[in-house]
């Protein structure tokens, strides 16, 4: 099977999913043909049944915006003619799902055509999708897709609820290859980021406003007055200069927070890590408290959205209401004074990461795009 992923290249869940996804199935002896911007942070090019085409928007002085999205159906449409592929996977409804379809109808203009999967990640639907600048063409592409995925049951739900859809959506959750994060003697030495005597609370995002980074920094404010603990946050983004004002407010705390910026092997620092900090407004799933979880990091978190299907309430971590900081804190320093439940904790987190492992997940998406191809030939052959 020849499968082209269109996604988001840079550090965020769609594109981390699809990049995993694509070289697990790489991996398997499909051939796989990725479709974006730019590489891929995680990809790994080096593997032969892997394929990159970078999507090259032509500058002209007329275009007061450079449309990205005809770029994209254009290369979408000349990479499933040159490779003959099978079926499309788009990954985040704008623009990938939108330019897809186009693709299609550029496709049908030849008598050509093949099916489109698209998987729903989160803010596609919760957040930008939702703006009235968006909403028609997101409902429209998701409608239009011959299969529609979503990463949770709470994210299926918001789909059905915020828009129009006729079809049925499956639920495939984020996965994740618990043998990258068990490889023994690969963890960073706990002393360059904590004495001996402290804790290490970690938060990873793309620091944008859904993930209310103020809430992990007053969280651990409260904390380090009880626990001698530090903090280290992993990724960049708009809420950078938060982190900044909150260092010149508390100055005591600047030799407590450390900033690492964008990491590749995040794993590394996470398996030294004793708890992992997830305060959201939003998330859909919470890939990245899944990650902490194969690191053997229990999770405090919001209750937003899918995170409850990941996170289990006094099982894996804790989960107060967004916004309730004290409750978070207070879950943070009763897991941090006692050694026992903590280190309960980490073993049942490690445990649900091995629920959601990859050789679960994936058998699920090959058979998907078994059954949709199949649906699609089916239709195909009923018309003629
Ligand atoms: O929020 C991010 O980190 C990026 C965003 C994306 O779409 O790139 O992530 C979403 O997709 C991830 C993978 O499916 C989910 O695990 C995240 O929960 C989701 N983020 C939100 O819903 C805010």
């Amino acid at each position: 099977m020849k499968i082209g992923i269109l996604c988001y290249p840079t550090y965020g869940g769609s594109g981390i999913v699809a990049t995993e996804l694509g070289m697990s199935l790489a991996d398997k002896g499909f051939e796989v043909h990725f479709i974006s911007s730019a590489l891929p942070a995680r990809l790994d090019v080096t593997n032969p049944n892997i394929f990159f085409h970078k999507v090259n928007v032509q500058t002209y002085p007329l275009f007061q915006y450079q449309p990205y999205d005809i770029a994209l159906s254009s290369m979408i449409y000349r990479v499933v003619n040159l490779y003959k592929l099978d079926i499309l996977h788009a990954h985040y409804a704008i623009p990938y799902a939108y330019a897809a379809f186009t693709a299609k109808q550029m496709l049908k203009a030849d008598n050509k055509d093949i099916p489109l999967v698209t998987t729903l990640h989160g803010t596609d639907i919760t957040l930008v999708g939702q703006h009235p600048s968006y909403k028609h063409a997101v409902e429209f592409s998701i409608n239009q897709s011959d299969t529609i995925t979503s990463v949770s049951e709470s994210l299926k739900k918001d789909t059905l609820q915020f828009f129009d859809i006729q079809k049925d959506i499956q639920v495939i959750n984020n996965f994740i290859d618990n043998s990258v994060f068990d490889e023994e003697g690969n963890a960073c030495q706990r002393k360059q980021f904590a004495n001996d005597d402290e804790k290490i609370l970690i938060h990873v995002s793309n620091l944008r406003p859904v993930k209310r980074i103020q809430d992990v920094l007053e969280i651990f404010k409260n904390v380090n007055k009880k626990v001698k603990s530090k903090l280290i946050i992993i990724g960049e983004g708009p809420e950078m200069e938060k982190i900044s004002e909150f260092m010149e407010n508390n100055p005591e705390l600047i030799g407590e927070i450390k900033l690492l910026g964008k990491v590749n092997d995040l794993y590394r620092i996470l398996q030294l890590s004793d708890v992992f900090l997830l305060p959201s407004e939003q998330e859909s799933f919470g890939l990245a408290a899944l990650e902490a979880m194969a690191a053997r990091t229990p999770v405090i978190s919001s209750n937003a959205g899918g995170i409850p299907e990941v996170n289990i309430q006094g099982e894996t971590g804790f989960l107060a209401e967004i916004g309730n900081v004290e409750a978070m804190s207070n879950y943070c320093i009763k897991l941090l004074s006692d050694e026992k439940l903590l280190e309960e904790m980490k073993k049942n987190a490690k445990a649900q990461a091995i629920h959601f492992d990859l050789k679960n997940i994936l058998p699920i998406y090959i058979e998907m795009y078994q059954n949709t191809i199949a649906k699609f030939e089916e239709a195909k052959y009923k018309e003629v």
